[in-house]
């Protein structure tokens, strides 16, 4: 198959879906995979002869307060639909890239060209940003045009039916991790040197947006490293970053706490981590903790969304209300006690192979023919 895929570059989850389901498609399952998006996305740095990308070029005219991203992608939609004879569009994240697809998908009608299109939801473009009023109709309309919908989770599943009065059937198929490349990597030495006395190791990854409450990540670990020596790392970066260092100083450890920024090879440090934390207020799946998890990291998380489908309750780590900090530094301290750790760790790994890429990518080869059978 010729597949488009549209997603957001950035180092964000469902780019990094997107990505990952990309490279998958074309190394494993030998299809032609054509990225449409505005940048080189995140974690394609590398060639791939079955694999093109196709940057979205953004005009700007003193007129626009608002460049006309949406027609322009829908614009590079219906070209590189029509001139490299693509059999599907996949559009990941709804906002804007479903009605992009729904309108690129009319215009190739027009020209004789039909064009199935599949939607995946992947958390904030329906519990966030989509179900908003601003954006709500458009958001609904699109999903219920597109010719197959995914979404990344049971509970987002459930949730965009209580958001939106939809007729279409949402099929879930969940985020999966890549097992040769997240999986414990030998770096003992990266533990020596940020753990030098042995502490424990606590790790945070974020793109650091309110919706991942980092706030709490800070104040787990001010409880933990009263009882027991630790380190937290905090990864990632975002509109919440400097608010968080200023916090630490707030709280008196930023001694023990390091912001590493954006890190590429994230599965590096991973590998030396103790213990992942993800106190989030809304999570459709939480992609980070099962790259965590991969990497034998247990989780204390809240459990918001679809977190209980990833990190199982006593088994792969534990979980508490949103919010609640106290509680979830006294799952931290149970967890990282050395009686219970190997356990957790173990489990965490045997959970995480359940999400192997190469057994859910097909499940998308799948979607793809039944949009195509359907429009
Ligand atoms: O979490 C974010 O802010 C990024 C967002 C995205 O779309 O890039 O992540 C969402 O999609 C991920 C991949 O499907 C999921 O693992 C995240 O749980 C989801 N985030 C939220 O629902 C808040």
């Amino acid at each position: 198959m010729k597949i488009g895929i549209i997603c957001y570059p950035t180092y964000g989850g469902s780019g990094v879906v997107a990505t990952e389901l990309g490279k998958c498609l074309a190394s494993q399952l030998g299809h032609e995979v054509h990225f449409i998006t505005y940048d080189q996305p995140t974690r394609l740095d590398f060639f791939d002869e079955n694999i093109y990308y196709h940057k979205v070029d953004i005009k700007t005219y003193p007129l626009f307060k608002y460049p006309p991203y949406e027609l322009a992608l829908t614009s590079k939609m219906v070209e590189v639909a029509e001139s490299e004879q693509l059999d599907v569009l996949h559009a990941h994240y709804a906002i804007p890239h479903a009605s992009a697809a729904y309108t690129a998908k009319k215009i190739l009608a027009k020209k004789g060209i039909n064009m199935p299109v599949v939607t995946t939801l992947h958390g904030t473009d329906v519990t966030l940003v989509g179900k908003d009023d601003s954006l709500g109709p458009v958001v609904a309309f699109s999903i219920d045009e597109s010719d197959c919908v995914t979404s990344v989770s049971e509970s987002l599943r459930e949730e965009t039916y209580q958001y939106f009065d939809l007729t279409t059937d949402i099929k879930v198929v969940p985020n999966f991790v890549d097992l040769n490349r997240f999986t414990k990597h030998k770096k003992d030495h990266f533990k020596k040197a940020i753990c030098p006395e042995g502490e424990k190791l606590l790790i945070h990854v974020s793109n650091m947006r309110e919706v991942k409450r980092a706030d709490d990540a800070l104040e787990i670990f001010k409880r933990v490293r009263e009882k027991i020596p630790c380190k937290l790392l905090m990864v990632g970066d975002g509109p919440e970053r400097a608010r968080l260092e200023e916090k630490c100083y707030e709280l008196r450890t930023c001694n023990d706490v390091r912001f590493l920024g954006k890190l590429a090879e994230v599965e590096e440090i991973l590998s030396v981590a103790d213990l992942f934390l993800m106190p989030s207020e809304k999570e459709s799946f939480g992609l980070a903790a099962l790259e965590a998890m991969a990497c034998e990291v247990p989780v204390v998380s809240s459990n918001a969304g679809g977190i209980p489908e990833v990190n199982i309750e006593g088994v792969t780590g534990m979980m508490s209300n949103v919010g609640d900090v106290k509680d979830m530094a006294k799952n931290a301290l149970y967890i990282l006690d050395d009686e219970n750790l190997p356990r957790f760790k173990e489990n965490a790994l045997k959970q995480a192979q359940r999400f192997n890429i190469v057994e859910i990518c097909p499940q998308y080869e799948e979607v793809y023919k039944e949009a195509i059978k359907k429009s």
